[in-house]
């Protein structure tokens, strides 16, 4: 039987999907937070604030020598992460960017990147505008199409990246195709997949072949808005080990403050998303019907073109819905200032219901024409729907939809 964590009605929302993850919530909350590994038994893992360890002698110690190398509260995290995504290791960093950082300084001067063309706009300003100046070599790629990923590898690739659904766009990439089909051209080529919006409860990247998942997990993972982070979970000790130098050479370590946060966001991550997606599907399905409304791209839905793979790989679907309201620019801006419920904001995963302007926001660093083949446009919103009360959420979007077409009403 599948067993989702929240009963009822609301398991429907759910049919169709590929089975959950077994033991999820038992591993969120247990795995890495053992009493036992603390002097004083305490059930939730201490904020360890210390920078530096005691040794027993130059170069004996206990685990840990200094905070930027590993921090017992960063440890604990890390730990309950391999978990929820089935991997063997995983280090926590200071953002979700500086992930995409370390694991690009896997390569050297005169390697390429072939990358997903539709992905968070950081990333693409990040590719394009610092990764080639030191050399780099990037391609973007339609990674939807099977064809396409293949011929845009290359001699000198050395990493994919994928993002599915991607953001903003919410195009979905079949993870073990691509990964067979790039494995089979070079089996050296690290597959990364960005798995951001589907969160370790709806999508498993390094169980369909992925070498990397890794996360914002400024969002979902962490849930509440009010942590800066990023994760990437490996399965292969070689890979961890590179990772894990690279990253104490750059640096790119979180406090163990936020650290503590985003393990205490982990714990109710399954009950989380699970509302996220009822909330969603029902505000996409409300903004679907509405006649003020040109075109929903939600992968929870019928009318995604990728629905069908959408089911067969995820466990369900997060709360990031994308859509293009009727009209102009006017339309768009008019619409998300009348929210009331909503926060005009960029960044999205955390309990609360936000929207934004791709064009404007997030993607503006994403230059016009690649936003043009994309479809990132005057009129597309997107939205993050949060965990308040379903009937509240449709009401605010129905009042500034009526707001931006007052004409309609
Ligand atoms: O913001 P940071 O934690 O550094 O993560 C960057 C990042 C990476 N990958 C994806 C898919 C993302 O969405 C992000 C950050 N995105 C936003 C801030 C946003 O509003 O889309």
């Amino acid at each position: 039987m599948d067993s989702r964590y929240t009963q009822g009605e609301e398991s429907d929302v759910f049919a169709g999907f590929a089975t959950a993850f077994k033991s999820f919530a038992t591993e969120a909350i247990h795995v890495g937070q053992e009493p036992e590994q603390w002097k004083s038994m305490a059930v939730v893992p201490p904020i360890s604030l210390s920078t530096t360890f005691k040794q027993f002698g130059p170069g004996r110690h206990a685990g840990f020598e200094y905070s930027r190398s590993g921090n017992p509260t960063r440890n604990c995290l890390e730990k309950a992460v391999a978990a929820l995504d089935g991997a063997q290791y995983c280090m926590a960093l200071a953002s979700g960017l500086a992930a995409t950082v370390t694991i690009t300084h896997l390569l050297k001067s005169g390697d390429g990147i072939v990358c997903m063309d539709d992905v968070y706009g950081g990333t693409n300003r990040y590719f394009n505008r610092v990764a080639t100046g030191l050399g780099i070599e990037v391609t973007l790629a339609d990674c939807t199409k099977p064809e396409v990923l293949k011929a845009a590898l290359k001699a000198n690739t050395k990493l994919v990246w994928l993002e599915t659904p991607s953001n903003p766009m919410m195009k979905v990439v079949d993870i073990k195709t691509s990964a067979e089909l790039v494995h089979e051209y070079n089996k050296d080529i690290v597959v990364v997949v960005d798995n951001t919006f589907m969160s370790a409860y709806f999508q498993r990247p390094l169980a369909l072949g992925a070498d990397v998942c890794m996360y914002s997990a400024t969002k979902y993972m962490n849930g509440h808005s009010d942590v800066v982070m990023g994760l990437v979970s490996v399965n292969r000790e070689e890979l961890y080990e590179r990772l894990k130098f690279l990253q104490n050479s750059l640096g790119g370590v979180p406090s163990p403050f936020d650290c503590f946060l985003c393990n205490r966001g982990l714990k109710t991550l399954h009950v989380r998303m699970e509302r996220h997606f009822k909330n969603a599907l029902a505000a996409a399905k409300f903004l679907e019907a509405d006649p003020r409304v040109e075109q929903v791209i939600y992968p929870g839905l019928p009318s995604h073109p990728q629905f069908e793979l959408v089911k067969r790989q995820c466990t369900g679907c997060p709360g990031m819905i994308t859509f293009y309201i009727k009209g102009k620019l006017e339309h768009a801006s008019t619409f998300l200032s009348n929210l009331k419920l909503f926060a005009v904001a960029e960044s999205l995963g955390g309990y609360e219901s936000l929207a934004e302007h791709p064009a404007i926001m997030t993607h503006a660093s994403v230059p016009e024409k690649e936003r043009d083949v994309l479809g990132i446009s005057d009129t597309l919103v997107r939205l993050s729907v949060g965990l308040e009360d379903e009937a509240d959420i449709i009401e605010d979007l129905d009042q500034a939809l009526s707001a931006a077409h007052p004409e309609k009403n």
